[in-house]
């Protein structure tokens, strides 16, 4: 059983790799006042240059060494997809408390097994799926909840990026044997669907999927399979539908996610590039809202870390999920923090878009 750190010391943070997610996740530690004791990575040459680069105290020869390590409270898990499974899975065996990239396993049958042994080690266990982590979403959340959208009817979302348009970029999420069976859903459509029932309280019942593979051949990779696009319809537990498009390759959109619900009485909007406002739609006259603390429901205004008008991101919503995890360590149960059972429903939402996919039909999602 995992001693939750003691009151009043620094919880100590241990990171697994030191990529792009690897600093992020440093930055919101740091922010979150943690200790940053150290980084394991692909070797120790790696890892101790990591360590150097994101400002942690040292650097370790290996994820075991790093787990000897009692300073060491929670591990955050940063490398490449295939690996999430056995490190979560040791780190947990540990008895560290965790904070694990999505997706949490590449297969139903590995994120049900780490939801089952986080429960017998009691340790806390999060999952970023940190868009829920901007104000403005949790207010669209909020206003769902009281009812101000009516009877949900549809749902229109994307989530578009251009990182991989041309043939000469590559990048390990492309090989299925390290991202997994699916690529631009499993990546960042896990992401738009966990938003979509997060924020409308409803569950995807039943998908339907086309998606493609444009670019067969890449700089490193020949063979590809996994998918660049893929558009999706989906039914919803409530009754209503909706249309999805998931890309890694469309010109011009860096990080778009882009949600909108329409209710019988009202729509509500959000654009994950413009996070400082949600439109709110209506037949007599639509308006936006702006992120201003003092016109938002508490469970969003909590969120607003800066005064209205100084515009909030990326990083300060994953400065709040990680602030929030690391409450959640010491005790606290925040409002709306992914946890690894939310990571075994992106497990089995992908599951059925990829079998929907390759089988042409409509596909029920294990609830
Ligand atoms: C790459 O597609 C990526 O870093 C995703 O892995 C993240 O989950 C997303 O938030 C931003 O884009």
């Amino acid at each position: 059983m995992s001693e939750a750190a003691s009151p009043g010391r620094p919880l100590g943070v241990g990171i697994v790799g030191g990529g792009f997610m690897g600093a992020v996740h440093s930055r919101a530690a740091r922010a979150a006042r943690a200790r940053l004791v150290g980084i394991s990575s692909s070797s120790g040459a790696r890892a101790r240059a990591a360590a150097e680069e994101l400002g942690l105290e040292r650097g370790y020869d290996s994820l075991d060494e790093l787990l000897a390590d009692d300073a060491i409270d929670v591990v955050h898990v940063c490398t490449p997809n295939a690996l999430h499974a056995e490190q979560a899975a040791a780190i947990v065996a540990a008895g560290k408390h965790i904070v694990c990239e999505k997706p949490l396993a590449t297969s139903v049958t590995d994120a049900a097994a780490l939801v089952d042994a986080v429960a017998s080690a009691g340790v806390t266990a999060t999952v970023p799926f940190v868009y829920r982590f901007h104000s403005l979403v949790r207010e669209a959340r909020a206003r769902v909840q009281e009812g101000e959208l009516g009877r949900l009817l549809s749902i229109h979302g994307s989530y578009l990026q251009d990182w991989l348009l041309d043939a000469g970029d590559d990048n390990w999420r492309v090989e299925e044997a390290s991202g997994g069976r699916s690529r631009a859903f499993g990546d960042i459509g896990s992401h738009l669907v966990d938003l979509t029932e997060f924020v409308t309280g409803d569950r995807v019942t039943q998908v339907s999927a086309t998606k493609r593979t444009f670019f067969g051949e890449r700089a490193e990779h020949t063979a590809i399979t996994t998918e660049d696009a893929i558009a999706i319809v989906l039914q919803t537990a409530g009754g209503a539908l909706g249309t999805l498009l998931v890309s890694q390759v469309a010109a011009g959109r860096k990080n778009r996610l882009h949600l909108e619900i329409a209710g019988s009485s009202e729509s509500i909007a959000f654009d994950g590039e413009q996070p400082e406002a949600i439109w709110v739609g209506r037949r007599g006259g639509s308006q936006l809202i702006p992120r201003d603390a003092d016109q938002l429901h508490p469970d969003a205004a909590r969120l607003c870390a800066v005064p209205a008008g100084h515009p909030q991101g990326y990083q300060d919503a994953f400065n709040a999920f990680v602030a929030d995890s690391y409450a959640a360590i010491e005790g606290a149960s925040p409002e709306g923090l992914p946890r690894f059972e939310d990571g075994l429903r992106a497990a089995r939402v992908t599951d059925a878009v990829m079998d929907a996919a390759d089988s042409g039909t409509w596909i029920s999602v294990v609830p």
